[in-house]
């Protein structure tokens, strides 16, 4: 076994600019050699998906919508991938959202409408793509999912996010029983803070990283391209006996107090 992913196709949803956590994993996937398909949400996200992929040297890759709060566009890009590539070997689901007014005060403020919208594409939408995704993973393969401690312990603002990404964790263990017997493994990774355009507008946001470079383990804030490796690792034969599992990219934070 190797890290080479040479002749294997992975699907990547959620590259925003170049700060992506996605585009971590970009840039990772393709020096391991791998056939890169990539998915935006919003129309004006497109433009800036397309630059970034003409960078990479070799085929240009395929690139297309997927708005996940819409069953009609997970379908249709999922139909045009089966008919483009033939089949996928995995995914990397690097998708959140909530509004921002519901990033900041009390949680038990939060609305029904902002509850129910940061469930549908922070957790909800890696079910329905799993879905769709399990039907070209025809020999098998591995799906990854971007998390945040705050899933797991309550830190202040991320309130409403954090319920959802306590749902997204259990969505992993849910999903990859069920679909192990197809050899398809789905884990996530729970990065620590990265200063991208959704960690944009947080407050104290430089506060937070010092805290890390002080207290974390290795002393430093973790990088996009550290989760992109071990979102290599994760979408490769070498991780083949893992699955349902929460890998920490977080220079051991989580391990503090
Ligand atoms: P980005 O802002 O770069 O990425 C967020 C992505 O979510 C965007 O590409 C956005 O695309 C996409 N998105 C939002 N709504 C939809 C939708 N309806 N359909 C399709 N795509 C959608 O931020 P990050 O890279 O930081 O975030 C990626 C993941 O990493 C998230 O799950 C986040 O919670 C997680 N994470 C981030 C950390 C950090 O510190 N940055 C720490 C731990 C986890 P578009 O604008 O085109 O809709
Ligand atoms: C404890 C914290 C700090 C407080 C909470 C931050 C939560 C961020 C997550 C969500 C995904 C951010 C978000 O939805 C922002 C949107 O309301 C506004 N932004 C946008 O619409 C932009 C244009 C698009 C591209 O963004 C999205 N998401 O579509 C957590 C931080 C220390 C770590 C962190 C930042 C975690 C995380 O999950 O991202």
């Amino acid at each position: 076994m190797t890290f080479s992913l040479e002749g294997k196709t992975f699907v990547i949803m959620g590259v925003a600019n170049k700060r992506s956590i996605a585009w971590g994993v970009a840039r990772s996937l393709h020096k391991a050699g791998a056939k890169l398909i990539f998915t935006y949400g919003k129309e004006r996200t497109e433009k800036s998906v397309r630059e970034l992929s003409s960078t990479l040297e070799g085929e240009p890759a395929i690139i297309l919508q997927c708005d996940v709060t819409k069953d009609e566009s997970i379908e249709k890009c999922f139909a045009t991938i089966k008919e483009e590539a033939g089949i996928i070997h995995g995914v990397a689901h690097s998708i959140a959202f909530a509004n921002k007014e519901e990033l900041d005060g009390d949680f038990v403020n939060t609305s029904r409408e902002g509850f129910l919208l940061a469930h549908n594409i922070s957790s909800f939408s890696l079910t329905a793509v799993a879905k769709a995704a399990k039907e070209i993973m025809t020999e098998g393969g591995s799906i990854v999912t971007m998390t945040y401690l705050g899933g797991e312990r309550v830190m202040p603002n991320y309130n409403v996010m954090g319920v959802a990404k306590a749902s997204l964790e259990a969505n992993v263990r849910y999903l990859s029983s069920d679909l192990g017997k197809d050899n398809i493994r789905v884990n996530a990774i729970s990065a620590g803070p990265i200063r991208t355009l959704s960690a944009k507008g947080v407050r104290d946001f430089n506060t937070i990283l010092k805290k890390i470079e002080e207290e974390a383990p290795l002393r430093r804030t973790t990088t996009p391209e550290e989760v992109g490796d071990t979102a290599v690792f994760l979408l490769s034969d070498m991780s083949r006996g893992i699955t349902g599992e929460n890998i920490h990219v977080d220079s051991g934070y989580h391990i503090i107090g």
